[in-house]
């Protein structure tokens, strides 16, 4: 049976903490300012509230830099939540950091036992999940989580990204039942052949990182020629700067756990 993907009624986020300057980078760059990222975030939760979104914000974490990025340590579903393994070693803290919450807000918690695996290679689609392999997750936990979502219903797949995409969804985000936004690599890449694929403006990579909530779209403001290729899906598109926290690899996904409450 199709999932529904896109229907989202809570999220939870985590204030950014002041360390998020520190956060894990894959080049050398400029770090954000604490105070640009916090902006971003003060936006971003505002959207989600204008979507008719409830947002859980929990405390920001010193100790965890990269914390705000509530993603990558749990998949969070209706029918209940998985806590992961996330790959870099100074996130994998952040799971004990996010369990009692969660454990909380769903009656059935999951966890990974084996292997390793960050949600931001978690992508899904209405009829299968797509695990991707990467710095941050294994074969062994790729197979271990597919394994935990079938017991929630859910289909699942483990594909090989191009490489250099810290994350299969830094590369791709699902837009429509049948459409996906991707960046040229992740095009050529022939992954998601059997999609609608809408490929990212010039210079614009991190635009493949966007979020569809109910029916609208939220896009890294920042890339205009893809906003504009984007406005082929019909949906509102509301634009959020991610500049600050694409210092430190981040998008739209990696920012909250989105769920349905209601099954
Ligand atoms: C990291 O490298 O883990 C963070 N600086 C960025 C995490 C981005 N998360 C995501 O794409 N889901």
């Amino acid at each position: 049976m199709a999932k529904r993907v896109f229907d989202f009624d809570r999220a939870i986020v985590r204030t950014p903490a002041r360390s998020v300057i520190k956060g894990l980078r894959a080049h050398d760059g400029a770090s954000p300012t604490y105070d640009g990222v916090r902006a971003e975030h003060d936006a971003y939760i505002a959207a989600l509230g204008t979507l008719g979104v409830t947002v859980d914000v929990l405390p920001a974490l010193e100790a965890y830099p990269d914390a705000i990025f509530v993603e990558d340590p749990a998949l969070v579903f209706p029918e209940g939540a998985i806590l992961l393994n996330p790959g870099a070693p100074s996130r994998a803290g952040e799971v004990a950091e996010i369990a009692p919450d969660l454990r909380t807000r769903f009656e059935t918690v999951l966890t990974l036992e084996a292997g390793q695996a960050d949600g931001g290679d978690i992508l899904l689609t209405p009829d299968m999940v797509y695990i991707g392999l990467s710095a941050r997750t294994d074969r062994v936990g790729g197979e271990a989580l597919a394994k935990l979502l079938d017991r929630f219903g859910y289909r699942a797949t483990i594909v090989a990204p191009p490489p250099g995409v810290l994350h299969l969804k830094t590369g791709c985000s699902l837009v429509s039942e049948d459409t996906l936004v991707v960046t040229p690599a992740m095009a050529a890449s022939g992954l998601f052949d059997g999609f609608r694929l809408i490929v990212t403006g010039e210079g614009e990579d991190e635009a493949a990182n966007l979020l569809r909530i109910n029916d609208h779209l939220l896009v890294a403001a920042q890339c205009p020629r893809t906003i504009d290729a984007l406005s082929v899906v019909g949906v509102p598109i509301t634009p959020l700067s991610t500049v600050e926290v694409g210092k430190i690899d981040a998008g739209l996904s990696c920012m909250s756990l989105r769920w349905h409450s209601r099954p």
